[in-house]
């Protein structure tokens, strides 16, 4: 068991920015930041909801009760490993019950979770360990067809710092989740203030940026996201894209649900073949889905081989949904569509399941709460002329103020007075709705998976036979966007598919992998002497 020490003054974890005091009591005094910690938040829905199912995977289905059980137990497996409040794990697990069990018991420790995902590889892995400095990796033994123990020795040579990697399932040579449990003990748990765990950035920088999370502001955007979208013990969430992002996480995903006393359905894999089936089975009412994986389950549902009836609303979200597409959901899926525009940092905008149909279909949505700022500016950073595109700036009760141990790009990423340089071009709707037009920031939004065009150049610029190399979007009537690399050689150009191998070989995500690559010999250059993206955009659209 675990316990908070109110006796603990708050103090944030070094490296991370604190709002502002005059913020802090503002949220609190709204009562928006109502002092709960996720360790309190699962022994209270476990005391009021204790036989209710908590959790759905595979043949496991764990009550309230169990996985508050279960998370005690695994707490004091973590604290006889060593592992300490404010230790950094890295959590790499794809939708498994073990999910929970292993977050809670992290949060309940005070331990801080980083949230990877499935699709990362030793490139990403690596770093998020580097960087975070982090004591443990937590991972399953295979998924998909991949088997993380062999990434987790390249990681452990790679990282001498991580002391323990923890398998769900078949261990090898490393600490088996399942021996971990062990009799609950009395540890002084977190306070409501402090990080809870790190979500990561799309990015668009060289390397992915780490976003502290408090258990104040997360568990507020829960209750935030459960109210808009009506959540309650009745609801059973299908978590069919992978649960450590945001998306299907928080709004309201995953958390949302326990939150709310419902229940949470893990799918191991989105496709219809896997999905429609559970639906069916654990007659799913709510779910969250990024717009191609929308537009195939569509074309799915008109083969009509399951009851889909109790499905109430479809989330969709991560990347713009054409209105097309939009039109399409409840004739097809015969559910309410919700569009959600959010993003790690913070702010998260729904339409409301009562708003009429031209919101719903053409617009993000408005934020969560009351004390979400929204500013739109030009190039010169001023405000535009209502109604009128320009780059989204945010601030807000759950909106970070820093990324960890970003000093430099903090100072860049963040206004002065903490507003969130989001790089999302937007306009409001008179009726105060965002409707995402396009993008200011260097990053590619691959049907949702965000791939900074940096991070992918710099991984090309190692290969010896590029000279230089700048990643753009291409558009796509299925993914949204596409990745084209144009890659300037040294005298021995190298092909295309050499390329593409040496980026997986040195362990960079798939999705990260250039859909295109192609050579020339100069860049065109913008005004000030920088690559011209637009340039490149234009060549390609005439080839
Ligand atoms: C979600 O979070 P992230 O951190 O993976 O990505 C955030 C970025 C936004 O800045 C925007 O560029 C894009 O993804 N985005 C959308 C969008 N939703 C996100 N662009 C157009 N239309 C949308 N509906 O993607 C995320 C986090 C929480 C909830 C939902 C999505």
């Amino acid at each position: 068991m675990t316990s908070p020490s109110p006796q603990r003054e708050p103090s944030l974890l070094p490296g991370c920015t604190a709002w502002p005091e005059e913020y802090a009591a503002h949220y609190r005094k709204a009562g928006y930041w109502r002092g709960e910690t996720f360790g309190q938040m699962l022994r209270e829905r476990a005391q009021r909801h204790g036989d209710r199912t908590a959790v759905v995977a595979g043949t496991q289905r764990w009550s309230y009760r169990e996985l508050d059980e279960r998370t005690d137990r695994l707490v004091a497996g973590f604290h006889a490993l060593g592992i300490k409040p404010r230790d950094r794990v890295v959590v790499q697990l794809p939708n498994t019950a073990e999910f929970f069990e292993v977050i809670f018991a992290l949060f309940r420790l005070g331990a801080l979770p980083v949230f990877a995902l499935p699709a990362h590889r030793s490139a990403e892995i690596n770093y998020f360990c580097e960087f975070t400095e982090a004591v443990a990796y937590v991972i399953p033994d295979k998924h998909s067809g991949f088997d993380y123990r062999t990434l987790a020795e390249k990681v452990r040579s790679a990282v001498p710092g991580l002391r323990h990697v923890v398998v769900v399932g078949e261990a090898g040579p490393f600490t088996s989740l399942s021996q971990l449990y062990a009799s609950p003990v009395d540890l002084p748990g977190p306070i409501p203030s402090d990080v809870a765990f790190f979500q990561l950035s799309g990015g668009s920088t060289g390397v992915p940026k780490l976003i502290p999370r408090t258990h104040d502001d997360y568990i507020y955007s829960l209750r935030g996201s459960v109210e808009i979208c009506q959540l309650d013990e009745t609801t059973v969430y299908l978590c069919a894209l992978p649960a450590a992002h945001n998306f299907p996480l928080s709004s309201p995903g995953v958390l949302g649900t326990l939150y709310a006393g419902g229940t949470a359905v893990m799918a191991l894999h989105p496709s219809p073949d896997q999905a429609f089936p559970l639906i069916e089975r654990e007659r799913i009412t709510f779910t969250a889905l990024v717009p191609p994986l929308a537009m195939i389950w569509m074309d799915a549902a008109k083969a009509r081989r399951h009851d889909l009836s109790s499905l109430k609303v479809l989330q969709v979200g991560g990347a713009r949904l054409s209105t097309e597409a939009a039109q399409r959901v409840r004739p097809t899926l015969g559910c309410a569509l919700q569009q959600v525009y959010g993003m790690a940092e913070g702010l998260v905008n729904y339409t409301r399941l009562d708003d009429p149909d031209e919101l719903v279909i053409a617009t993000q949505g408005r934020p969560i709460s009351p004390d979400d700022e929204i500013r739109i500016i030009d190039e010169d950073g001023r405000d535009v002329a209502p109604g009128e595109t320009g780059q989204l700036l945010t601030r807000g009760p759950y909106t970070i103020r820093g990324y960890y141990n970003a000093e430099a790009h903090n100072a860049r990423a963040f206004t002065s007075d903490g507003f969130y340089c989001t790089g999302d071009l937007v306009r409001v709707t008179p009726e105060g709705y965002l409707v995402v037009e396009g993008r200011a920031k260097d990053q590619i939004n691959r049907g949702g998976d965000k791939i900074a065009a940096e991070e992918v150049e710099n991984h090309l610029l190692a290969h010896p036979s590029v000279h230089d190399a700048a990643v753009i979007s291409i558009p796509d009537p299925f993914l949204g966007e596409r990745t084209c690399a144009f890659v300037i050689p040294r005298e021995a150009p190298p092909t295309a598919a050499t390329l593409t191998s040496f980026l997986r070989e040195r362990g960079l995500a798939a999705y990260k992998i250039p859909d295109r690559v192609e050579f020339v010999a100069t860049f065109p250059q913008t005004g000030v002497g920088k690559v011209s993206k637009k340039a490149l955009r234009e060549t390609l659209a005439h080839r």
